[in-house]
């Protein structure tokens, strides 16, 4: 029978060490009863397609804080399309550096292939 297990993985993209936000969101994802697989920060794009074909993954979820979210995000979704991923896939954080316009950085974060974009205003 089908255990409908709801996996969620979930990172930090690149170089980027604020581990607090993720934090938060495994508890949030926890609680609401999904399965989390955390893999921390500074987490390559490879180890989250890696995470997401072992535990057969429904959504990933990148996270982003330190305004390099878009040079680290480029060719992710090759990546993941290469290892047969079939997952959503969403990210948040602080998307872009200062002050810039937020349709402006959900376009560009959809045009880099996610789905809807959580995005935190400085
Ligand atoms: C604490 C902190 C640090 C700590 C991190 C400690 C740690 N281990 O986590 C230290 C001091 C190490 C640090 C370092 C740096 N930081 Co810092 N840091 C912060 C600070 C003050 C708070 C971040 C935080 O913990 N917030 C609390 C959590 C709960 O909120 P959050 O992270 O935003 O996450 C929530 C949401 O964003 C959202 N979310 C997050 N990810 C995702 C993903 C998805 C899919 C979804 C749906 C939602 C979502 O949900 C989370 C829970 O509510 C922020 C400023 C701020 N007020 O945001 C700067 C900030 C993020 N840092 C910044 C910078 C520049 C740096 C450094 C580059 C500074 C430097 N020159 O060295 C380095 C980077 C080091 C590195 N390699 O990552 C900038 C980024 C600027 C930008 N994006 O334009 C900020 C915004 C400060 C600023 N205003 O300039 N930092």
């Amino acid at each position: 029978m089908d255990t409908m297990s709801q996996t969620v993985v979930l990172g930090v993209i690149g170089s980027d060490a604020h581990v607090v936000g993720i934090t938060i969101l495994e508890q949030a994802f926890s609680a609401a009863g999904f399965d989390v697989v955390n893999l921390g920060v500074q987490t390559s794009q490879e180890e989250f397609a890696e995470a997401a074909v072992a535990h057969d993954a429904e959504a990933v979820l990148v996270s982003s804080l330190y305004g390099h979210a878009e040079q680290d995000c480029q060719g992710f979704h090759q990546v993941l399309e290469e290892a047969d991923v079939d997952a959503v896939t969403y990210i948040g954080g602080n998307l872009a550096v200062g002050q810039d316009e937020f349709e402006q950085t959900r376009r560009t974060f959809r045009e880099l292939g996610f789905d809807p974009v959580s995005y935190k205003h400085l």
